[in-house]
């Protein structure tokens, strides 16, 4: 009988509708990754080439993969996904199933791999490697008939087999033509997983990860990583963005948010957008609207023709990457007491508050069973200033949370006083408000599915 109940009080919370997969986990956990847009647009000044360019246009004069995988590391992301294809059509790698591709080109005199060199080099600097491969193709004499699925499935495999693991999978929906035969998403899906069952899938349906409904990269203040998708498909009968953008709160499917945005006001290089540069204030407003509302950010830095991420990105890159440091340097919670207004079984060790403030990503306060509605304390030895929080639900067992308020207490008279309110919390939400002066604050969770289970708070 002993033994139950000790057995009992261990026992973790059941899961709460889909959950992420492990890829989906490992996937969520990288929060900030880099997108390369390069081909011969970048040389061309435009956005979607007609698939008609000279390949001797792709001539890049100092290709340097490993600089652009150095200027992602030092930016603090964790990867790199480039177009290996785009619209139109030229492959940056010698695809046996096209004839417009870098082997026509003189870079290297056509003997140059962009994705093997790319490849190379993120393994070199600690960085995953993904790969944009677009359906819609204005170059390949097969396109737009039946045929064509399965040289598409071919190019794929080809790009999935040939440069080691791949952890996205990017899915474009544009397309500008109507097709006579429509694109086999089944096949193509089944081409990614056979040759990369690890890899996320993203497109505006997921199935892996899921377009946020804006190239700002700005996710909504609620942010389900669920989705319905019964009846869509990529591109022209994707949801509506609204729904991309926040997601739905009972959606069949664990389909997180991706955030796309560009440093520069196009995807591709050009002199023109030299000073249309995002300022460093522009990209915390970024970072806080994907990744502090539970969104992965995918930022663009487009490499110029001489094949270089040119010194104003990098340096760009770089400041952002200090004020974020500068930010959330000191975590004023770090050594901080929790209290809360129940604790699951009684079981401090396993499920108390004292959770939110360790390190580990895996350990959770959660209230009693059957209550959705509890709170947590976090007091601090000392008053404080800060004007940022953050929250981390554990995902591993559901997305929970649908409403949350934030309070201090005022040391002027003692009062509990909200400084900020918000909606899903998800993997990771960060709320920013006027400073405010306190020891102590209280998380309260309004309204949610099931228990909450909060795996982390900060403050700044
Ligand atoms: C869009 C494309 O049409 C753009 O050219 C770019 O690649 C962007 C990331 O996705 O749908």
């Amino acid at each position: 009988m002993f033994l139950l109940s000790v057995c009992k009080t261990q026992e973790s919370p059941e899961p709460y509708g889909p959950v992420p997969s492990h890829a989906q986990m490992e996937w969520q956990k990288m929060e900030f990754y880099m997108f390369v847009h390069f081909g011969p647009n970048t040389f061309t000044d435009r956005e979607w080439g007609t698939g008609e360019e000279d390949p001797g246009v792709f001539n890049p004069t100092a290709l340097d993969c490993r600089q652009w995988a150095s200027t992602a590391r030092e930016a603090g992301m964790k990867g790199i996904i480039i177009t290996a294809k785009h619209h139109d059509g030229f492959c940056l790698w010698p695809s046996q199933f096209s004839a417009h591709t870098v082997r026509e080109s003189p870079w290297k005199n056509g003997e140059g791999d962009v994705l093997e060199e790319l490849s190379l080099a993120c393994r070199e600097y600690g960085l995953k490697f993904g790969v944009y491969v677009s359906p819609w193709d204005r170059n390949h004499p097969d396109y737009g008939t039946v045929r064509y699925n399965q040289v598409f499935a071919g190019t794929l495999s080809e790009v999935l087999s040939s440069y080691g693991p791949v952890f996205e999978q990017w899915f474009d929906g544009a397309c500008g033509d109507e097709l006579d035969a429509p694109y086999d998403w089944e096949l193509f899906h089944r081409t990614v997983d056979e040759y990369q069952p690890g890899a996320i899938i993203f497109s505006d349906i997921g199935p892996g990860c899921r377009w946020v409904g804006n190239e700002r990269g700005i996710a909504g203040e609620t942010n389900w990583s669920r989705m319905d998708t019964a009846g869509y498909t990529p591109g022209k009968n994707a949801p509506p963005v609204e729904t991309l953008n926040s997601g739905v709160r009972n959606g069949k499917y664990w389909i997180p948010a991706e955030a796309d945005v560009s440093l520069r006001s196009g995807w591709f290089y050009s002199p023109s957008t030299d000073t249309s540069l995002k300022t460093v204030d522009e990209l915390i407003e970024i970072y806080m609207g994907s990744v502090g509302r539970n969104a992965n950010l995918l930022l663009n830095v487009p490499p110029d023709r001489s094949g270089r991420i040119s010194e104003e990105d990098s340096l760009r890159l770089l400041e952002f990457k200090r004020k974020r440091e500068d930010l959330f340097s000191s975590n004023l919670a770090r050594s901080a007491r929790a209290k809360a207004s129940s604790v699951r079984d009684g079981n401090f060790r396993r499920f108390g508050p004292g959770n939110v403030l360790d390190k580990s990503y895996d350990t959770y306060w959660t209230p009693e069973r059957g209550t959705s509605v509890a709170s947590f304390t976090i007091k601090m030895d000392r008053e404080q200033t800060f004007s940022i929080i953050l929250l981390q639900e554990y995902i591993p067992l559901g997305q929970r949370v649908a409403r949350f308020i934030v309070e201090c207490i005022n040391p002027s008279d003692g009062l509990w006083q909200t400084i900020a309110a918000g909606t899903t919390i998800g993997y990771k939400r960060i709320l920013t408000f006027s400073p405010v002066t306190s020891s102590t604050i209280r998380v309260s969770i309004l309204e949610a599915g099931a228990p909450p289970l909060v795996n982390n708070v900060e403050l700044y």
